[in-house]
């Protein structure tokens, strides 16, 4: 795309100069607007499913959205991992959900110990799995929305959030596969961002003023993450009797009352969306609405070293 720019300009100026202009056509270039794939976050009462409701099975790469609406009772987010050769998201409901499921099991059960050494039994691609962004954490009747350059490969879009009982909701079954092909779809990166993030393990790195109205975030990761619970960041509304270190403390999945949805679980916490980690270098961006009040960015770190950064939104 951005190669072939300048043969296109040059094409424009033969024509308007009328040279040469009747036998060359301006090249055939894709372009537009990233293409919207439209994700449904329900539960299933009767079965007690979570599951992401789309029609998506293949797309081709390129800068793609993925909007999640949570039309569900509880808190969800959307990430994607890039599955290494010929692995599919079965591959990970079989052999890298229960590994997680089981140890989450025995961490609930006061064996945390005996539960992280359970994750030595995860298969030896699970460390190829590169987590490629995703919409972030949304409150239920919210919509969250991120945009990513997806490479040919499987992907499986997944939710790890918790029920009250310590359930992952991929255990029970929010977690599906898509294949983006070797086409490229030749949509536009996104611009025009009013927030610019570099993220590295020291913090945010924010430009730009969290005036009230719609943003677009640019989240530049601006170094490799650690391992499991990697620096991303979500946009999260502090309600009255909450700070941003309740949001962070959320955020630990490994904790047992960490990413646990539910009323209780996350009282006076709205989650507004924003994006899951990526490998050094990629970019995503995310859209969001601010009003005034006082928010925290926060970032899915051990609950130990907790990332996080409060702000406030005044009236204009
Ligand atoms: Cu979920």
């Amino acid at each position: 795309m951005r190669v072939a720019t300048p043969l296109r300009n040059s094409v424009i100026i033969a024509c308007a100069l009328q040279i040469a202009c009747a036998d060359k056509k301006e090249p055939e270039i894709a372009s537009g607007t990233p293409r919207v794939v439209e994700v449904t976050a329900t539960y299933d009462a009767g079965a007690n499913e979570h599951l992401f409701r789309t029609d998506v099975e293949q797309l081709p790469a390129g800068w793609t959205t993925f909007r999640l609406v949570n039309e569900a009772p509880v808190t969800h987010f959307l990430v994607l991992e890039r599955l290494p050769g010929s692995m599919t998201a079965d591959s990970s409901v079989n052999e890298v959900v229960p590994v997680f499921q089981e140890a989450m099991d025995l961490i609930q059960g006061g064996e945390a110990e005996d539960g992280f050494a359970r994750l030595a039994e995860l298969p030896e691609w699970f460390g190829e799995v590169r987590f490629m962004g995703g919409p972030g954490v949304i409150s239920p009747g919210g919509t969250s929305e991120a945009t990513v350059y997806l490479e040919p490969g499987n992907y499986s879009m997944e939710c790890y959030v918790k029920t009250a009982e310590g359930k992952f909701h991929s255990t029970l079954g929010m977690i599906r596969g898509f294949t983006v092909t070797e086409e490229t779809s030749g949509a536009e990166q996104p611009s025009g961002a009013t927030i610019e993030m570099q993220l590295t393990n020291e913090g945010f790195g924010i430009e730009g003023e969290p005036s009230p109205g719609f943003h677009t975030v640019a989240v530049h990761f601006a170094e490799d993450n650690p391992p499991l619970l990697g620096n991303d960041v979500h946009l999260v509304r502090l309600g009255e009797g909450t700070d941003a270190e309740d949001a962070a403390a959320w955020m630990d999945w490994s904790q047992p009352t960490g990413m646990v949805a539910g009323q209780q679980a996350t009282a006076g916490l709205e989650f507004l969306g924003g994006t899951h980690e990526m490998p050094e270098g990629s970019t995503a961006y995310f859209t969001v609405e601010l009003t005034p009040g006082r928010y925290a960015w926060v970032s899915e770190r051990p609950a130990s070293d907790p990332m996080y950064e409060a702000f406030e939104v005044a009236a204009n």
